[in-house]
């Protein structure tokens, strides 16, 4: 019986030895050790051993299990160790390897440009006002002097909401809503926002674009302090070599009024197709503010004056990068916005 223990030994440890892997390795530890394994099988005939022999056999089939059974765990470590380094090497990365550039969005050329404006006027002293695209005939209309049968209020022009309600066709409405919140105080405001005409949409013309309005009111506000802060502006937009020139105009909300012309952006002035040949371009309107527009805002205009001005982003940003049109601002084409990229 010793000797098939040892040589049952033998032929366990050859076998194990040729292992290689763990299911092989659970088969013959089963075949061996199992409840019907080999070792099992021979230690049956344990019960015909005489009382000397039994813990001496007893002892030789502990010490083969034992050997066969420290195989097995050092062979199932090996196979655990294998296993962990496949899993890193599966898992490892090289961290100076270059990082993939995803593709960025910038910032809208509009929204560019009107941050740029802003940021002049702010450099100027102004503040930022906003207010509601869904106003009153008051505060669009009525308020700034344009009554109630004027040709710009026609319904074919403007979108309606109700018979008072509308979107607001410029953001004037704001600058009399900043008026009646100051109570008499000086005001130095722009006014940014969306503003809504009924207009075919064509190379020039939208139903919906943006307006940047100013408004200064305060005592002995005079016509040339209009005309330097509108050179101070097109300086720094257009370049220190901009002038500008007045053109008298009508508007119901200012008295006078004029139209602003910029030194043509692209012949500087010698004329050329985009200027047609006058060597000046229509960048904004403005004039002194109404006596009746100040009294409607709760300003005396026996004790104040102001002016104010309002242009088009659309119009700024078309002249400043040369687009043809406006369009091009609406249908986000990204081989078009992508040229505004880091600009
Ligand atoms: C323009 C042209 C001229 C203007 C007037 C006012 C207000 F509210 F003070 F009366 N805001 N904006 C104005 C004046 C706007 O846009 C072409």
């Amino acid at each position: 019986m010793k000797e098939r223990l040892e040589g049952l030994r033998i032929e366990a440890l050859a076998e194990l030895e040729q292992v290689q892997n763990p299911q092989t390795l659970n088969d013959l530890r089963v075949k061996y050790l199992g409840k019907k394994g080999a070792l099992t099988e021979i230690l049956r005939g344990m019960g015909g051993l005489s009382a000397e022999e039994r813990p001496i056999i007893g002892q030789v089939a502990n010490d083969v299990r034992a050997a066969i059974e420290a195989v097995i765990e050092q062979k199932q470590e090996t196979f655990q160790q294998e296993e962990t380094n496949n899993r890193l090497r599966a898992e490892t990365i090289d961290v100076t390897l270059p990082g993939k550039a995803l593709p960025t969005g910038s910032v809208h050329p509009l929204n560019k440009v009107a941050q740029e404006i802003e940021d002049v006027f702010i450099g100027l002293g102004y503040s930022i006002a906003e207010g509601p695209e869904v106003e009153t005939d008051y505060y669009n209309f009525e308020a700034l002097n344009l009554p109630k049968n004027h040709p710009a209020r026609d319904m074919q022009d403007s979108f309606y909401i109700t018979d008072d309600i509308l979107m607001r066709t410029h953001t004037s409405p704001v600058q009399v809503r900043t008026m009646k919140e100051s109570k008499g105080a000086p005001i130095k405001v722009i006014c940014p926002g969306k503003v809504y005409r009924r207009d075919d949409d064509d190379a020039t013309h939208s139903f919906q674009f943006n307006q940047i309005e100013g408004l200064v009111i305060g005592r002995n506000i005079r016509m040339s302090d209009l005309k330097g802060t509108l050179l101070q502006f097109v300086q720094q937009m257009f370049g220190e070599q901009a002038q500008i020139r007045l053109r008298p105009s009508f508007f119901p909300f200012t008295e006078p009024s004029a139209e602003v012309d910029v030194t043509c952006v692209q012949c500087g002035g010698n004329g050329c197709r985009m200027c047609k040949q006058t060597g000046w371009l229509e960048i904004l309107g403005c004039g002194m503010v109404h006596p009746r527009v100040l009294e409607m805002g709760g300003y005396d205009p026996e004790e104040v004056s102001g002016f104010a001005f309002g242009m088009g982003v659309e119009r700024i940003a078309l002249l400043k990068y040369g687009i043809d049109d406006i369009r091009h601002f609406y249908t986000n084409d990204l081989r078009f916005l992508g040229q505004f990229a880091r600009m």
